[in-house]
């Protein structure tokens, strides 16, 4: 690809994800001078690096795919109802080829710092190889879920065999085939993990320190005919995704648990269970996400699942969550995890019982016993939503540093950009709407896209939140979190992660408000002409 070698922009992007292509696609319509900036060799983001196996969509393939152009959904045929990371790494593959966005993209390129510089009105970036760039607006699109996180375990780096965190999954695909493998973690990652490796492993151990409610994913295969009818159907798909609470196809359900006979409440799920998708969650009775109550109720219902699918009682026991409620955290969908279990190779250790002393050179230590393996797996999870903007060292007016901006509370504007931070938006910032996340990044850059117009026509040079829209901002994505139990749990989409200094306790990191709402906020504020935000005309 030929680049202009002035390296001075008048946008850059960091990130090569769908955020990224995206806003990068929408720049380049602008006749906006652009530069993506990617750390990966090559694009896709989260699909780009995230290659364990049973890598896989939870919602279905045809609500990820971007909407703004007919002719990508009339090229781009889906081949399963739920597409694996290969398939949907392909998708994106086509994306950036259909619309040439590679000859404005760089990749194995990572972005250290970014810098505001009031003098000249623009952002000085910086690579890890010290190469500095120059762009007017800035764009960040680095995904919610992109800095792995190992275990605060002693002796984490004395281990001599293959250890390795699942979005750094090894090329060689034999690397678990007949192996002595320890897994710790059992989120929505490793039930994917663990559902596909128990295949081709020798012996499998799971480190459970938490389990999860889960639910049948349901997947299968798209005939073509199948897709001409899902083609046909895009209309209707992106409606209900675009009516719905958080962007997905499933239609809520506005009764309560209690407005039912029991015998009715029990046929109800019985077919939900039956069903594909998120649907268990999504289309349950609505009262099941606020009352703890109506929770437990339908929370049994799982158990009673669980047990079913397990031989052995006692380890369905341990399999069956205590302390949180079914969709409190993210629901993992699966696919024969249970059943995991029930073969001899299979070993689940539940670390309260018996915790992780150490990781050693051999395999781990727990205070009953000693476990040699050829490979640990670590399925840890992220440093969410804000660890994006914890890695590249962002400094707005004044140098001040955004992730101490945010160290007691986040503050965000729209959660699409922040005061003091002129000229940068954040595509899947925290604050703002995730949700079905692709359907989300449609609209946020689709925002942002309207708002650099906008800029470049009127000739401002300087945009950012006022203070006041911050904290009426803030003070509102507070105000939607109340009342939901999921904010009375610990997990990445409450801002906790056990392993990072400074996320012990919760936070409120996401919007919890329904996303027709979100989205009229935002449209409010551009059919105001902006005026909420502080905008500074060029001479
Ligand atoms: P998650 O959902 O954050 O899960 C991480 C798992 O790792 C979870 O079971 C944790 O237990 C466990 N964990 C983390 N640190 C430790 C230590 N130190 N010891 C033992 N166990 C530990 O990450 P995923 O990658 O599964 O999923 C992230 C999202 O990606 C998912 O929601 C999808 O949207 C895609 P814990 O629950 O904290 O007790």
């Amino acid at each position: 690809a030929k680049l202009d070698s002035s390296l001075d922009f008048d946008v850059l992007i960091i990130g090569g994800g769908q955020s990224g292509m995206y806003s990068l696609h929408r720049m380049r319509q602008l006749g906006l001078k652009t530069r993506l900036i990617e750390a990966g060799s090559g694009e896709g983001g989260t699909w780009f690096w995230n290659r364990y196996p049973g890598a896989r969509f939870d919602s279905e393939s045809y609500s990820y795919i971007f909407s703004f152009d007919q002719s990508l959904l009339d090229e781009w045929n889906w081949t399963e109802h739920f597409a694996g990371q290969a398939e949907t790494l392909s998708y994106c593959q086509f994306f950036a080829k259909k619309y040439k966005l590679h000859e404005d993209m760089q990749f194995n390129t990572r972005v250290s710092s970014a810098q505001w510089r009031e003098d000249s009105h623009s952002w000085l970036v910086t690579d890890d190889a010290g190469k500095t760039y120059s762009a007017r607006f800035l764009i960040t699109a680095m995904g919610i879920l992109n800095q792995p996180t190992l275990p605060n375990i002693p002796g984490v780096n004395d281990f001599k065999g293959a250890g390795f965190h699942t979005s750094r999954w090894p090329a060689d695909a034999s690397a678990i085939t007949g192996k002595r493998v320890g897994i710790i973690g059992t989120g929505a990652t490793a039930i994917q993990t663990i559902q596909e490796i128990k295949k081709t492993v020798g012996s499998l151990t799971v480190f459970q320190r938490t389990p999860n409610w889960t639910a049948p994913l349901r997947n299968t295969k798209i005939t073509p005919e199948d897709m001409e009818d899902i083609r046909r159907s895009y209309p209707t798909i992106f409606q209900n995704c675009l009516d719905s609470y958080s962007c997905f196809i499933h239609r809520a359900d506005s009764r309560s648990v209690f407005s039912v006979s029991e015998e009715e409440r029990e046929k109800h799920w019985e077919q939900l269970y039956s069903q594909a998708g998120f649907s268990k969650w999504l289309s349950n009775f609505y009262d099941i996400n606020t009352d703890k109550a109506a929770n437990e109720l339908f929370s049994k219902f799982i158990a009673k699942k669980i047990r079913e699918r397990v031989d052995d009682p006692a380890i369905a026991e341990k399999l069956i969550p205590k302390n949180h409620g079914f969709g409190t955290r993210r629901v993992p969908l699966e696919g024969g995890y249970y059943e995991a279990y029930n073969q001899p190779n299979v070993t689940l250790v539940d670390i309260n019982e018996n915790p992780i002393e150490r990781i050693h050179e051999k395999g781990i230590k727990t205070k009953d016993q000693d476990f040699e393996f050829d490979v640990i797996i670590y399925a840890t999870g992220f440093d969410a939503i804000t660890g994006s903007f914890r890695a590249v060292d962002f400094r707005g007016v004044g140098g001040k540093k955004l992730i101490d901006e945010w160290a007691d509370g986040i503050q965000t504007y729209l959660g699409l950009t922040v005061n003091g931070f002129p000229n940068m938006f954040m595509i899947m910032g925290p604050h703002q709407m995730f949700g079905n996340i692709p359907r989300s990044i449609e609209y946020a850059v689709g925002w942002v896209a309207d708002f650099i117009e906008y800029a470049v026509t009127n000739n401002i040079e300087v945009a950012e939140a006022t203070e006041e829209g911050k904290q009426a901002w803030t003070k509102h994505v507070h105000e939607c979190a109340v009342g939901l139990l999921a904010n009375e749990v610990d997990s990445w989409m409450t801002g906790v992660n056990k392993n990072v200094a400074g996320k012990q306790t919760r936070s409120i990191a996401r919007y919890n408000g329904p996303a027709p709402g979100y989205r009229k906020r935002c449209d409010d504020v551009k059919a105001r002409g902006y005026e909420d935000m502080r905008l500074v005309r060029g001479s």
